[in-house]
């Protein structure tokens, strides 16, 4: 058996991306800029400020924002994205994935959560599965977000644990990149075109079993 699973979670354990979409949507309406869900696909796993920066770019009118200008964008979007995560609840968990954190913990591996957003620990409050996690990366504690490993490397560090050891589950290909460059092994949900080392349709179809036999089948 590997030693941990370590999940993103936006995509993965639940479905952020529609109220980080909502949230940059209406700060985008504010500066001029129009955002849609095609666009917001580009935003998936990659950082708030990162984030921002893609959609400044979209109007060269806003070419000249200050450093202090961006944060304090990025404030706002942050400040309403709570709001809307405060209505969260367990109903938002993705199919088969509290069974999947049951069968994992049964059999005694560690859990952890390797996520690049700074609310990752709120909204495993809001999905009350908090107590599944033996280890939550803050994403304020890493310098270098995906597809750099250290999101990863930083949870299999925590425990000591060989990252060949380690198997991380992901829907970003960034988050894929950043668990091959980690030597870890790579479970994409909803990835095609994908350098993951296994790849289910969605989580529903994500099962303890399928993923432990292609793990202990990897060459
Ligand atoms: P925050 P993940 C990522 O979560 C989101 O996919 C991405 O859209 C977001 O910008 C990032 O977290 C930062 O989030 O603004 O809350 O710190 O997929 O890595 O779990
Ligand atoms: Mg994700």
């Amino acid at each position: 058996h590997p030693s941990a699973f370590i999940f993103d979670l936006d995509g993965v354990i639940t479905d952020t991306a529609e109220f980080h979409y909502l949230a940059w949507k209406q700060l985008a309406d504010g500066l001029g800029v129009t955002i849609d869900r095609e666009f917001n696909e580009q935003l998936k796993g990659i950082s708030r400020m990162d984030s921002l920066e893609k959609i400044v770019a979209l109007d060269p009118a806003l070419g000249g924002l200050s450093a202090d200008e961006k944060e304090r964008l990025a404030t706002e979007k942050n400040e309403h994205y709570i709001k809307l995560i405060a209505e969260v609840t367990p109903a938002h968990i993705l199919p088969g994935m509290e069974s999947l954190l049951k069968d994992i913990q049964a059999h005694g591996i560690k859990i952890a959560l390797g996520s690049a957003s700074k609310n990752a620990k709120m909204v495993l409050e809001q999905l009350e599965l908090t107590d599944y996690f033996d280890y939550i990366v803050d994403a304020a504690q890493v310098s270098k977000g995906k597809p750099d490993p250290e999101t990863f490397t930083t949870a299999a560090d925590y425990f000591g644990f060989a990252y060949a050891d380690c198997i991380g589950v992901e829907d970003a290909e960034a988050g894929v990149e950043a668990l091959k460059r980690a030597g870890m092994f790579a479970v994409g949900v909803g990835l095609s075109l994908s350098e993951a080392d296994y790849i289910v349709a969605d989580t529903g179809t994500l099962h303890f079993d399928s993923v432990i036999t292609h793990y202990n089948e990897r060459s």
